[in-house]
Formats: structure tokens, C-alpha cells, sequence
């Protein structure tokens, strides 16, 4: 049975070059992250070779009971992971935070493990026979960020897995400790070889995107980061998934109870305290209810303890670095130099250690001021008024991503109707960043291409191939 102490010594145990990784909420040790080389890398990448053939010849049903077996230790050490990742990453342990992203693990795991892709008759009238089957790509490289280091690595592993590959991870150096004691756990239950975390710098990493024996690459992150990695796989022609940046909108039609909507309103925007990459980013809130939602708004966030995550009172926690503090700090002095309205936060609270930015709201602000059009991914919100459906549905689909996005009313049909005309690969309905492990997920426009999650995300991790005869 690992302890908090035991699973933390087990993955900082290493003899060469370290990087301390401090606590964002105090700025206390959490411990020392290995900072693996470019041997190492090589290492990871040719036993993920060497294992993968054996891992894909034990079939799908071999594969996924090994999966449901690895989402069971993750269960068992579901508090330890939770504590490392609330230490490391700085997300509360309650609320849907770090013992929430540790639950969706194991989910995600067991989804991958039990749907099924079954080969596809696409032709059969008795001259033709062509029959579609998914194979294994061979090693995959999965390259994560720090925001929920655990659930994207989860998404990027879980599939990659089941479908008989064989993975190596590149956690974020942000929150490599997160990644690499979740592979420990994993590893419990999974062949040598099949699945490694190599915890090194970006240059170190993007060797993963050149690579010569990685087939593919998952990727979620920055769209500039995407970029590189498109032009960096091109000489290998790696098949990409990209889950990239967003700037989700939510649009308010004039139809609901503020009341009634504003808890959801406040969580689809404010989860994992506004770093989540289909959080609502930008509210256009209809103008014969705006000032009402603004009120529900600001009563719900008001009422949102922020704090160290270790302490179970606390559902907002710190931004996880300086480097996103001083992105969210700049788009809120950019919004209230503009002449913006602070409903709520705006003034960073420098007397306490930690890189907490107040939960912080923005009314009668311009649609082309930076906090709008720039992802502030933080606890930053900013509600632009809007008087026509039309309006609203240009401003969102103004900027060059596409990520999530969604709609607000108690007309069903009317919202239905408004969510196809927005361009963003999903648009929820009376909430906001509900992703499931059934239901596809990815990006249109600069948010990137690929689908994750269900049947879709599956066949992302296999080689189509036509049996033609
Ligand atoms: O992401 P990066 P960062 C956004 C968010 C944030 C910004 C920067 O707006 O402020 O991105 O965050 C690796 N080849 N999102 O710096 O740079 C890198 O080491 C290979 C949105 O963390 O994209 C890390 O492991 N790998 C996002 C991972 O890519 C490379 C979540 C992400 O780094 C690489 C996080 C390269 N050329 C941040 N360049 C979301 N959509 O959820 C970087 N990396």
C-alpha cells in the first residue's frame, strides 16, 4: 500500500540532475523532479519498442482488462494521487478539482476498456467484400500541460493503450511529479515497457515529435506549441492529435432565470479556477437580463472559498505559476484601464505567498479588449452585452479558435438551433465543459484537429486498414 510519503520518494528517487518543484499556493518544497536526458528519452522510446509487439499480439479483450486493472489502482491510491496533484498542481482537493480529476482517471481508463470498436463491413454485394479494421500505430508520444496533468495524460494514454500501442509520456515541467506517480500507479498493473514518463525540458521532448519510431503524437497544450510540433513531425509524417488553446463563448439567450443558471454559469467558467481549456472564457449575456445575471454571478463567485488546496474548505485555488499570474494580472489591468467595470476581484492581493489572483468579474467591457480576446486562462471573466442573437453568434465566432462554447435558455430548440451556427467543436447546452468519456471532444479552427474520447477517439489510435477480398 503506497502512502503520500512512499508514492513521492518513489518518483523524485533519482541519482542525476533535479528541478525542485515548490508548492504554488505557499511556495513550499514538494519535492524533486527528475530531469531525464536525451539518452534517457532514447532509452523510453526503444523499450516502448521493444514491449509493444507482445502488448498488441494479447488482443483487445487481454488489453482491457489490464486497463480496468490499472483504473483499480488508481483507486486505491486515489487520495495519495490527489494530494501530490493538489500540492504540485495547487487545485483544492474538493470541489471539481484534484480528488475529482483523480476519479476521472479511472474513468476515462474504464471507458477506454470497455467500448467497443468492432471492424466495419463498409462493402459486401457479393463481388466486393471491404471490410475497415484499426491496427496498432506502434509507440505513441503523449505531450501534456500542467492545468489537469493527470486527466490529459489519462486521455492521451487510456486509448492509446487499449488500442494496442505502447506510450511514452511528456508531462509538463510544471507538473511532472502528478505525471509521473499516476504511471506509477498505472505501471502496478501494466507490462514492463509499455508505458514511460520521461521528465525533461521542452528540447529534451520535442525529439519525441522528430522521432523516427513514434508513429503518433497527442498533444495538448498552447496552439504555438502545436504549431512547432506540426512542422517538427512533418519529416516523419506523424499522424497528430492537437487539442490546442481556446476562448470559449457562452451566449445568454433572453429567456432564462439568472438565478437558476448562474451556479452552472459560474462553474463552466471558473473550474480548476479558470485554467481549463474548454472553460467559458468570454459571457455575451443578452442586454434585458444582463445587469440580473451580472448580480447571480457575483453572489455565486462571491461565495467560492479560495485558498490552499490542502485545506478542504477551499474550491479555488492559486494560478499554477508566474508565468499565468502575470498573463491574467496584465489582461485585468488592460480591461479596467480600458474603463470596464470590476464587479467582483481586480486587485491582486499581494500581502499573501501563493500566485492566487481574486476570482475576478468584468462588466461593460469592449469585445475587442485584450481580457476578451485573448485566452486569460485564470479566474478572470469578462461579460460583454449583447442586443441580437446575431451580434452575439459574430462576436463568438470572431476569433481564429474554436474550442468549446455554449448556450444559455429555456428554449431548447431555440439554443439547438444557435449552437449550430457557432464554430467550435462542442457546444454544450445549459452548461459548459461537460466532457464525457462517451461523447468525441476537439477543436475547430486554430484549437486544433482530432477527436479524443469514445468510439472516435479509439480509431485516432489505430492505422485504418482495408481488408479488400
Ligand atoms: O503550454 P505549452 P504552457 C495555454 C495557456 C497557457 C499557455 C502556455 O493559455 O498560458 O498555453 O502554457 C511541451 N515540442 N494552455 O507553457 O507551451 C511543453 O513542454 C514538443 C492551453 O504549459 O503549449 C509542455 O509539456 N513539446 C492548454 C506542453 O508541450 C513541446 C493547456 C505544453 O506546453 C514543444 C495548457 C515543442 N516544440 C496551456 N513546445 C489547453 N488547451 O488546455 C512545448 N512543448
Amino acid at each position: 500500500m503506497k502512502t503520500y510519503e512512499s508514492l513521492l520518494d518513489e518518483v523524485t528517487a533519482f541519482s542525476g540532475q533535479t528541478r525542485t518543484i515548490l508548492d504554488p499556493a505557499t511556495g513550499a518544497i514538494v519535492g524533486e523532479a527528475p530531469i531525464h536526458d536525451l539518452e534517457y528519452l532514447e532509452q523510453a522510446v526503444a523499450d516502448a519498442q521493444a514491449a509493444q509487439p507482445a502488448w498488441a499480439a494479447m488482443g483487445h479483450d487481454a488489453r482491457s482488462a489490464a486497463l480496468l486493472k490499472a483504473a483499480d489502482a488508481v483507486e486505491r491510491s486515489a487520495e495519495e494521487l490527489a494530494r501530490i496533484l493538489s500540492r504540485e498542481q495547487g487545485k483544492p482537493l474538493n470541489g471539481p478539482n484534484a480528488r475529482f480529476e483523480v476519479g476521472a482517471c479511472a474513468a476515462w481508463l474504464r471507458a477506454a476498456a470497455t467500448i467497443r470498436l468492432e471492424p466495419e463491413m463498409i462493402v459486401d454485394d457479393g463481388e466486393t467484400r471491404a471490410e475497415l479494421h484499426y491496427r496498432p500505430i506502434g509507440v505513441v508520444g503523449a505531450i501534456g500541460p500542467w492545468n489537469w496533468p493527470m486527466m490529459i495524460a489519462i486521455w492521451q494514454i487510456a486509448p492509446a493503450l487499449r488500442m494496442g500501442n505502447a506510450v511514452v509520456v511528456k508531462p509538463s515541467g510544471n507538473t511532472p511529479l502528478s505525471v509521473l506517480a499516476l504511471a506509477k500507479v498505472l505501471n502496478e498493473e501494466l507490462p514492463e515497457g509499455i508505458l514511460s514518463v520521461v521528465s525533461c525540458g521542452r528540447e529534451v521532448g520535442a525529439r519525441l515529435t522528430d522521432h523516427p519510431a513514434i508513429g503518433k503524437i497527442m498533444f495538448t497544450g498552447s496552439t504555438a506549441a502545436g504549431r512547432a510540433i506540426i512542422k517538427s513531425s512533418a519529416d516523419t509524417v506523424k499522424r497528430l492529435t492537437l487539442e490546442l488553446g481556446g476562448n470559449d463563448a457562452g451566449i445568454v439567450l433572453p429567456d432564462v432565470d439568472p438565478k437558476a443558471i448562474a451556479q452552472d454559469l459560474f462553474w463552466g467558467a471558473f473550474i480548476n479556477t479558470g485554467q481549463t481549456c474548454a472553460a467559458l472564457k468570454r459571457l455575451y449575456v443578452h442586454e434585458d437580463i444582463y445587469d440580473a445575471v451580472c448580480t447571480e454571478l457575483t453572489t455565486v463567485a462571491k461565495a467560492m472559498p479560495m485558498g490552499n488546496g490542502l485545506d478542504e474548505n477551499n474550491v479555488l485555488g492559486p494560478l499554477q505559476n508566474k508565468a499565468q499570474y502575470d498573463v491574467v494580472a496584465s489582461l485585468v489591468q488592460a480591461a479596467k484601464d480600458s474603463g470596464a467595470r470590476v464587479l467582483l476581484g481586480g486587485n491582486p492581493d499581494t500581502t499573501r505567498p501563493g500566485y492566487f489572483y481574486p476570482t475576478t468579474l468584468v462588466a461593460d467591457i469592449d469585445n475587442n479588449n485584450p481580457l476578451v480576446t485573448d485566452e486569460q486562462f485564470g479566474p478572470a471573466l469578462p461579460i460583454i452585452r449583447y442586443r441580437t442573437i446575431d451580434e452575439a453568434v459574430e462576436k463568438a465566432n470572431g476569433l481564429d479558435v474554436g474550442l468549446g462554447a455554449s448556450v444559455w435558455s429555456s428554449n431548447l430548440d431555440a439554443a439547438r438551433e444557435v449552437a449550430g451556427r457557432i464554430q467550435a467543436g462542442t457546444v454544450w447546452i445549459n452548461k459548459h465543459g461537460a466532457v464525457d468519456p462517451r461523447i468525441p471532444f476537439g477543436g475547430a479552427k486554430q484549437s486544433g484537429y482530432g477527436l479524443e474520447f469514445g468510439v472516435e477517439g479509439l480509431k485516432a489510435l489505430g492505422v485504418p486498414q482495408v481488408i479488400n477480398g
